[in-house]
């Protein structure tokens, strides 16, 4: 069987997740194509050591441009922060390499649309890590739009809710700085529910937003810090360039209202990542927290069941859900990019394009920075304008 060699820059938060889902394929996904873990790359040598070792990489490295010059690498995998993703993936296009890339794609739609260009141009195929589409229960809400079971759909309201910022002693981490993250929760977790939206509804046309940093300036740790990082006792303080939350409305090409909102300030709320959306015909409610399941509304239910039903998307019925275990016994967020990576391996099987990829990334990144310009403007900004 046909097996794709995987080089992959980044060995933290996400380097672990891809790892995890490369890992566990082969045992779920029998007849899928496998990857092979060939080599992680990493800043810190120890530190690349150590996750080689614990993820079951074959090789480490500290010099991602290393893996572009060997012939036994088919994909480059970029999960290390976004300011590097440009670079790596020209690099990787330019010298013949598949990429999969976490999301946001880049820093500005500018640079997203230049690596678009690139992998189309080097015929490469390209992947963003968008993963929640990949939760069987999202897969499902789809799948009864599609089918129009929800008749012309109305609302998407969506909101993803988290509070690792709340206390004014979290250190000033590499998310909180413009240069590296790009933006704070817009382009963290509003990317997440902007894609959702463009899966589940279709085009955005126009957006209003608004967006505020709650907290101005934080302690500088003493070396790069990421979501576990806890309260520090620095004296010296650094500013946040990034918002701490973003709402923004907009206006879907098919009529539909949407709002989106993303903070990291909403205490008690450690990852709510949730969509509601209502049509002519019915209505779902997703929660992340509450992933296996999806809340269903029919307005067709006899009138003496109305109500929203719980449905557990983990019967044969519903995607990916065979391949795991008996009906009721549930997954978790892991699992979300394994049906990732299958989605990635089977798109050379198949020889296509994998979904989401580039395009996606550009068509969120566009919906990011059309909210920033409208934020700036105050004022509605088209789509079409940036
Ligand atoms: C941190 O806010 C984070 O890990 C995001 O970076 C992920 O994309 C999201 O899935 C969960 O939260």
């Amino acid at each position: 069987m046909e097996k794709i060699r995987i080089g992959m820059v980044g060995y933290k938060f996400m380097g672990k997740a891809h790892s995890h889902a490369y890992r566990d394929l082969p045992l779920f996904f029998p007849n899928s194509v496998h990857p092979e873990m060939k080599v992680i790359c990493g800043r810190d040598l120890n530190g690349v050591a150590t996750a080689a070792k614990q993820f079951g990489w074959e090789e480490y490295t500290t010099e991602w441009k290393s893996l572009l010059r060997r012939d036994d690498i088919d994909l480059i995998d970029i999960n290390a922060p976004s300011d590097v993703h440009k670079e790596i993936t020209i690099a990787a296009a330019q010298a013949g390499k598949h990429v999969f890339c976490e999301k946001p794609l880049a820093l500005t739609l500018k640079d997203s649309r230049e690596m678009l260009e690139v992998v189309e141009a080097a015929g490469v195929k390209h992947m963003v890590g968008f993963n929640y589409r990949f939760a069987p229960a999202v897969m499902l809400a789809k799948k009864l739009i599609d089918e129009g079971r929800l008749g012309d759909i109305y609302h998407f309201r969506a909101w993803f809710l988290q509070d690792w910022l709340v206390d004014p002693n979290f250190p000033l981490a590499w998310r909180l700085q413009k240069d590296i993250a790009g933006s704070g929760s817009h382009g963290d977790l509003g990317a997440h529910l902007i894609d959702l939206s463009h899966y589940l509804i279709g085009d955005i046309t126009e957006v209003i937003g608004m967006s505020e940093t709650f907290i101005k300036e934080r302690p500088i740790p003493s070396q790069m810090t990421g979501l576990s990082a806890k309260g520090s006792d620095s004296n010296e303080k650094g500013e946040v360039t990034v918002d701490d939350a973003t709402l923004f409305m907009a206006r879907f090409a098919n009529g539909a209202l949407g709002s989106f909102e993303a903070t990291r300030f909403a205490a008690g709320h450690r990852c709510t990542n949730s969509f509601e959306i209502n049509g002519s015909k019915g209505s779902v409610i997703f929660n992340f927290e509450r992933m296996n399941e999806l809340q269903v509304y029919f307005v067709d239910d006899r009138d003496d069941v109305q109500g929203f039903r719980r449905v557990l998307a983990t019967d044969p019925a519903h995607a990916f859900a065979e391949n795991w275990w008996p009906p009721g016994h549930t997954i978790g967020y892991e699992h979300t990019f394994i049906h990732e990576v299958v989605e990635l391996m089977e798109s050379f099987r198949e020889d296509r394009q994998p979904v989401p990829n580039f395009r996606d990334g550009v068509k969120c990144q566009e919906v990011l920075e059309a909210v920033d310009l409208s934020i700036e403007k105050r004022q509605w900004i088209r789509i079409s304008e940036v």
